[in-house]
């Protein structure tokens, strides 16, 4: 019996007890019916998570784009692959068939080979969510090539250090990107990039605003007369099941931003396994994730998962206030949508605006909808079920990371009962372990703890680029032989999860996880600024927002204060983007301390959230008179 298409909650449970008892089996099983492979696997899997060491599928060969595209031209060659819709309403969608996606990831491929692109060689691609981004990456794939897509609302800075950390060889760009009725200038940001990164000798930039931009000769080529006079063949490399797929960076809450690294065989099969029984894709269904493909959501459930089914994935360029707040749902009904996946912060901004612009738009055709990226408050969840699946579309709350490459606890819809705020129920081969802070796991249900995988799963990163060992220091350190995620969780008396958040130091600001390092280094750029801590504190559409706490150097005590936050922020926008702007900026003297000299953020976060009633263990504060200071002037 397949166990690929779960269809009621007796099968669930039944196949997630195969893959638990049997793992090795059931995902051999699934991956030799599903998948084309040039050379079948010596050994399914080889673990060990001490060093830790992962592979699956050993000694298989395969091209992940055979499987994403070529598979589907004997039935479905003018199926549509890609529905693109453009930022502008009024600018035609396009619809580019499965042929076309194989010929122009051909094309594309052809021009990094003649570019001098081969096999293991990193491209970055910083490009906004139109059409070539999806074909650069499949082409990257094609040639095994590792792609590090870097999300194009990163600052120059925040790219460099991204370009750099991996050695790539080339970026592929655009003159610029729309967002709403703004134009971003993409090709000055790489500009300003590079001039920090000789590792790029070449830069290919596609045309989209028809801007004015410096084109650097000898590094700098327009993308498309290249593309036009490519070769619509071509032969795919032919891939080791561990050969790294891709590079995808994700913050820490220290140090550099972490370059998570993907490798192809297994990533393929639960991207694709997870698709298809997480939004229950039907033939002729037309799916959206709102995702960019800049974030693993895009990479596995824009691109690979949907692909790797034969399915309709459609990507869309602009931003849900433009023209106004009803954009999303226009497009579901413009494009009949069956499956839509999108983050809570987008749920929340929309739901603040009122129901006239749902109510305008017919969304019949929704079958499915899909939540990712930070936990779903109740009120938003309700919301999103009442009034846009009208009580009839599931909602599948999914819990997965960068680093899990899929989704990890997640509904299945129309077999498990939902429960608003819950991920509820691991997906099959997924072992969830909540630990208490001692490394004892937590077996009991209505308990709550950190939340840990005990398992190895096929989609799961097998390194940080050039970092093994903060691999092992991050993820496989904090309890023994066990997968430490960072969240916190808990689980019900019917053993469904819920997330509760980071217990680390990373905030999830509207859906983007941003580590406090990189934004306090930014506000230490600013001359008055002596130095600074950031928090995290609720906000009704942002999930969560910043809080920043600054020391002024004394040159900045006459400074009005209204304008160094302005330039505070200014200096963030910079180097990390607008995304991680401070909502609030308090002025102190100190901040509480380790004997060791590490900020105590637990403490501030407490503040920051008018929760001192319970500040919990200042005992190993150095300077705990700056505790109340702080408190007294908190804004
Ligand atoms: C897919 C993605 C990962 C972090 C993760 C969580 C949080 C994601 C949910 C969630 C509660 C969810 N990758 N998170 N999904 N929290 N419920 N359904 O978001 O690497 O960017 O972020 O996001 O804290 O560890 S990510």
């Amino acid at each position: 019996m397949s166990n690929y298409h779960i269809k009621h909650l007796e099968e669930y449970y039944q196949v997630y007890r195969k893959s638990v008892n049997a793992p090795e089996q059931f995902w051999e099983e699934i991956a030799e019916e599903h998948f084309l492979w040039y050379k079948k696997w010596d050994k399914v899997l080889d673990w060990d998570f001490t060093t830790p060491e992962v592979r699956w599928f050993e000694g298989a060969k395969l091209n992940i784009t055979v499987n994403c595209i070529d598979r589907h031209l004997t039935t479905n060659a003018s199926k549509t692959a890609i529905l693109f819709e453009p930022n502008a309403p009024d600018e035609a969608a396009q619809h580019i068939t499965y042929q076309q996606l194989h010929d122009r990831v051909c094309q594309f491929a052809n021009v990094l080979k003649a570019k001098g692109i081969t096999k293991g060689d990193r491209v970055c691609i910083y490009l906004p969510m139109i059409p070539e981004l999806a074909i650069a990456t499949l082409a990257c794939a094609r040639i095994g090539a590792i792609h590090s897509v870097v999300f194009a609302g990163f600052s120059a800075t925040a790219l460099a250090t991204r370009i750099n950390d991996s050695d790539c060889k080339m970026v592929i760009t655009s003159d610029g990107s729309y967002r709403g009725a703004k134009t971003i200038d993409l090709k000055g940001i790489v500009d300003d990039a590079l001039e920090e990164c000789p590792c790029v000798s070449t830069v290919l930039v596609a045309q989209r605003i028809h801007s004015n931009v410096d084109m650097k000769s000898g590094r700098d080529e327009w993308l498309q007369p290249l593309l036009d006079a490519a070769a619509t063949v071509c032969v795919p490399e032919v891939m080791d099941a561990e050969d790294p797929l891709f590079i995808l960076y994700t913050s820490g809450s220290t140090g550099m931003p972490k370059g998570m690294v993907h490798t192809t065989a297994g990533y393929m099969v639960y991207a694709a396994y997870t698709f298809k029984n997480v939004f229950q894709y039907k033939q002729n269904d037309v799916y959206w994730c709102t995702a960019d493909i800049g974030w693993i959501t895009g990479h596995s459930y824009i691109v690979y998962g949907p692909l790797a089914n034969g399915a309709t994935t459609l990507m869309f360029e602009g931003v849900p206030s433009y023209p106004d707040f009803g954009r999303f749902w226009s497009i579901v009904e413009k494009h009949k949508v069956n499956q839509f996946y999108t983050a809570p912060t987008a749920i929340r901004a929309l739901a603040k605006e009122g129901l006239e612009l749902v109510e305008k738009y017919d969304l019949s055709s929704l079958k499915v909808l899909g939540s990712v990226g930070e936990p779903i408050n109740e009120e938003a969840w309700h919301w999103y079920n009442d009034n846009i699946g009208k009580k009839q579309s599931p909602i599948v709350d999914t819990w997965w990371q960068t680093e899990t490459g899929g989704i990890m606890i997640t509904p299945i819809p129309f077999a498990t009962p939902t429960k608003p705020t819950y991920a509820t129920l691991p997906f099959p081969g997924v072992q969830p372990a909540l630990m208490d802070e001692a490394g004892k796991e937590l077996k009991d249900n209505q308990v709550s703890g950190r939340l840990c995988i005990k398992f190895p799963w096929p989609s799961m990163a097998r390194t940080i680029w050039g970092n093994h060992q903060r691999y092992k220091e991050t993820y496989f350190s904090a309890f023994e032989n066990t997968y430490f995620t960072g969240d916190g969780a808990l689980r019900d008396e019917v053993g469904y999860y819920r997330i509760t958040g980071r217990v680390d130091d990373v905030i999830i600001v509207s859906g983007h996880n941003l580590g406090t390092a990189p934004i306090e280094d930014a506000i230490n750029e600013h001359p008055a600024v002596a130095e600074s801590a950031i928090v995290g504190f609720p906000h009704d559409i942002k999930g969560n927002a910043l809080y920043g706490y600054v020391i002024l150097k004394d040159v900045g005590e006459s400074r009005n204060h209204d304008n160094l936050r302005k330039e505070i922020n200014q200096i963030i926008t910079e180097h990390v983007g607008p995304i991680a702007k401070l909502d609030k900026i308090q002025f102190t003297n100190g901040l509480p301390k380790t004997r060791s000299g590490k900020i105590m953020r637990r403490i501030l976060r407490k503040i920051a959230c008018n929760e001192t009633r319970n500040l919990g263990d200042t005992s190993t504060l150095l300077n705990p008179e700056v505790v109340q200071s702080i408190m007294d002037n908190v804004l």
